[in-house]
């Protein structure tokens, strides 16, 4: 409009500025009704925006809380109501597979019509959780608890993954929850907890283990938690990670009290995460 009327109404061409417009109706008007028509829209806008974002940051009652902790490189779902424990893992798949990188061993399982409370924290560095389609993404922070919440209409399996780069480790950590009925959700968590006492109760018994079952124990240990960093053939990530294969720790009877001092106590400092408490 400012180039049409720069080039079509210029002194040059003899164009006579209308010095009355003003004092006409239009005029008069004009500059009143324009700001409020613009000051409207932008308030319409505002108040729904307000809303919405006073509905995300609700604390009403859940009917489940679960806390997301992400860690390099793995997201553990604690149910604070229950006494339930998830480890998600990445699902090693080839590449052709479609699934690739999106799936986990083991998904969070929440039921559906519920209203589910998100408490994220980190125990590491900055991780991020979320899966779009059902709750928007929130930022874990090491030592600080951050809140959001759900409400999954539909049964199914949603799929998210780590939103801040953590590490090396980053694309490897997916969030996947598994959204089935409130019926079955409370078959799960009997099957769950049962599974889980059986676990307990198996580390705990005075079991003599025979090398195959402590080897077979061992190797799913490894797999779960060891795995992402020291890698399946034990051969690490020269320069990041340390090979096992080899190592004067790992092999060697002498060194065993050092070997079970780094995993249950760490290495401060390094990557290396004690794991005593787990
Ligand atoms: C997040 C990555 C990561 C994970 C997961 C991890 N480690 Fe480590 N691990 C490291 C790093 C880094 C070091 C080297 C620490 C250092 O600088 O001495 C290390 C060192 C070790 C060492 C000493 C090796 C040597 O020769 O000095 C052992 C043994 C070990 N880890 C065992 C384990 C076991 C068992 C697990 C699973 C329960 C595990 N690690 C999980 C990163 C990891
Ligand atoms: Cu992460």
């Amino acid at each position: 409009m400012i180039i049409y009327a720069l080039i079509n109404f210029r002194h040059a061409k003899g164009a006579i500025p209308d010095q009355e417009f003003h004092n006409g109706w239009f005029g008069r008007w004009a500059w009143v009704l324009v700001p409020v028509i613009v000051l409207s829209i932008d308030l319409t806008i505002a108040s729904s925006a307000s809303s919405t974002l006073s509905s995300v940051e609700s604390h009403d009652k859940a009917d489940v809380t679960v806390k997301v902790i992400g860690s390099q490189w793995k997201w553990t779902y604690e149910y604070m109501d229950d006494d339930i424990k998830i480890v998600s893992n990445l699902k090693k798949l080839e590449p052709t597979d479609p699934l690739y990188l999106r799936d986990v061993d083991d998904p969070l399982v929440l039921p559906t019509g519920k209203r589910v409370r998100f408490l994220l924290t980190s125990s590491d560095v900055l991780h991020n959780w979320g899966i779009a389609e059902i709750v928007p993404k929130k930022i874990n922070i090491p030592g600080y608890i951050n809140e959001t919440w759900t409400h999954i209409t539909k049964e199914g399996t949603y799929r998210g993954q780590c939103y801040e780069n953590c590490g090396t480790g980053h694309a490897f950590m997916p969030a996947v929850v598994r959204a089935v009925s409130p019926t079955e959700y409370e078959q799960w968590k009997v099957t769950r907890k049962a599974q889980q006492a059986q676990a307990a109760a198996e580390a705990s018994a005075d079991k003599v283990w025979a090398k195959a079952e402590l080897m077979a124990k061992g190797e799913a240990v490894y797999t779960k938690n060891c795995l992402a960093c020291h890698q399946a053939n034990g051969q690490g990530l020269p320069g990041v990670f340390p090979a096992l294969a080899g190592s004067k720790i790992a092999n060697n009877s002498a060194a065993l009290a050092e070997h079970i001092a780094i995993v249950v106590k760490g290495k401060a400092g390094t990557a290396m995460a004690a794991w005593g408490h787990n």
